[in-house]
């Protein structure tokens, strides 16, 4: 099903530890530190498997403690209720994973 995209700046106001990307298409983006590499890639391997349950998937990449995260909705060229829900999934992860920015 493909979900109608939403408008960036309206979605930032309830996910404070996101921005828009400079990019040039409709994304959020969050930077991720962690304490080290395990910390980091446990947080990706949670947010791996919840995205292959939603069949949504991050644009992202690490280095060591550095996990940066880009999320849109490809298929509808923009950012939807995915990203969204994905975002909030993500700001949990890293919570749970002891994230310090
Ligand atoms: N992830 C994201 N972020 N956007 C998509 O449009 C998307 C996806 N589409 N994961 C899915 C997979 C699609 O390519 C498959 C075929 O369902």
């Amino acid at each position: 099903m493909t979900q109608a995209p939403v408008d960036v700046a309206e979605v930032l106001v309830d996910l404070p530890l996101w921005q828009a990307s400079e990019g040039d298409r409709p994304a959020i983006e969050r930077r991720l530190i962690f304490k080290d590499f395990n910390a980091a890639f446990g947080f990706m391997t949670r947010v791996a498997l919840m995205a292959d349950r939603m069949d949504h998937h991050p644009e992202w990449s690490n280095v060591y403690n550095r996990v940066e995260v880009l999320l849109t909705t490809h298929d509808a060229g923009g950012v939807t209720e995915l990203d969204i829900k994905m975002a909030r999934f993500i700001d949990e992860a890293a919570k749970d994973m002891g994230v310090k920015s």
